[in-house]
C-alpha cells in the first residue's frame, strides 16, 4: 500500500514548499487539514529540533499508527542580534503582526551596520515521528546576510530581507524551483528523505 505523509504544519508558505521539494517520493503527502486534524499545539522546546519533534509527537497521536508525520520548525539567526529571532521567529513582535513590519524592524535594529556583520542563516528542522514511536531528526542551513530593504515577492516570512550573496539577491527573489532547491528546508528534507528511505521504504 502507498504509504501516508501527514506533514504537521499550519504554516501554508512551508506546505507549497514541502509539497514541492517530496513531490517524487513515492508516498501520498497530506496537510494537517487533509487528514482531518486541527490542534493547536505548544512549541515550548529549547530548539529547533526539540520543536520540531513536539510538532511531530503531537500530531502522530492523533492521527491512524500507520501514518508517517512529519514537522518543521525553523527561522531566522541573525548574528548582531545574538541569533534572535532563532526558535521564536513566528512569534517575534507577535504571531499576527505583518512581516512587512517584522522585517522593517529587523532592517532598523542593524542600522549602520556594515555587511560583514549582518550575517544571518535561515534553519530547518525536520522530525519525523515513524509508526513505530521513533523519532528521527534532521537539520539543513542556508547562509546569508540580512538586506537594507525588502526586495522581491516569492517565497513568505522573511525571505524578503534574506540576502543570498552566491545569487546576489534574497531568496523572495528567486524563483520558487530555485529556493527550493538550496533552502534550509531543501536540505532538511533531502537529509529526511534518505532516513526514511533507509527506515522505512528499504
Ligand atoms: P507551524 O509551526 O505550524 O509549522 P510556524 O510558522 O509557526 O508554522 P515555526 O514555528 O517553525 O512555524 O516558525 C517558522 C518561522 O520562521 C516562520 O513563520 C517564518 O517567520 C520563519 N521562516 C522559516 N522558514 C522560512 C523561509 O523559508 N522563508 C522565510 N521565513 C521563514
Amino acid at each position: 500500500m502507498r504509504k501516508k505523509i501527514i506533514f504537521a504544519t499550519g504554516n501554508e508558505g512551508k506546505m507549497r514548499e514541502v509539497r514541492e521539494i517530496l513531490r517524487d517520493m513515492d508516498a501520498d503527502i497530506l496537510s494537517m487539514k487533509e487528514a482531518g486534524i486541527e490542534m493547536d499545539i505548544v512549541e515550548d522546546g529549547a530548539t529547533f529540533e526539540e520543536n520540531a519533534a513536539i510538532k511531530a509527537k503531537a500530531v502522530a497521536a492523533a492521527a491512524q499508527a500507520e501514518v508517517i508525520v512529519l514537522a518543521d520548525d525553523s527561522g531566522l539567526e541573525v548574528d548582531y542580534l545574538n541569533k534572535e529571532p532563532g526558535i521564536y521567529s513566528a512569534r517575534y513582535m507577535g504571531e499576527d503582526t505583518p512581516y512587512c513590519i517584522k522585517n522593517k524592524n529587523l532592517i532598523d535594529r542593524l542600522e549602520g551596520v556594515p555587511d560583514n556583520k549582518r550575517t544571518a542563516r535561515f534553519v530547518c528542522a525536520i522530525a519525523a515521528a515513524l509508526p513505530g514511536g521513533g523519532v528521527v531528526t534532521t537539520r539543513g542551513v542556508i547562509e546569508g546576510r540580512i538586506d537594507y530593504e525588502e526586495k522581491g515577492k516569492n517565497g513568505f516570512g522573511y525571505d524578503p530581507i534574506f540576502y543570498v550573496p552566491e545569487y546576489g539577491c534574497t531568496t523572495a527573489q528567486l524563483s520558487v524551483e530555485e529556493k527550493n532547491r538550496i533552502s534550509h528546508r531543501a536540505r532538511a528534507l533531502a537529509a529526511m528523505k534518505e532516513e526514511l528511505e533507509k527506515k522505512l521504504f528499504a
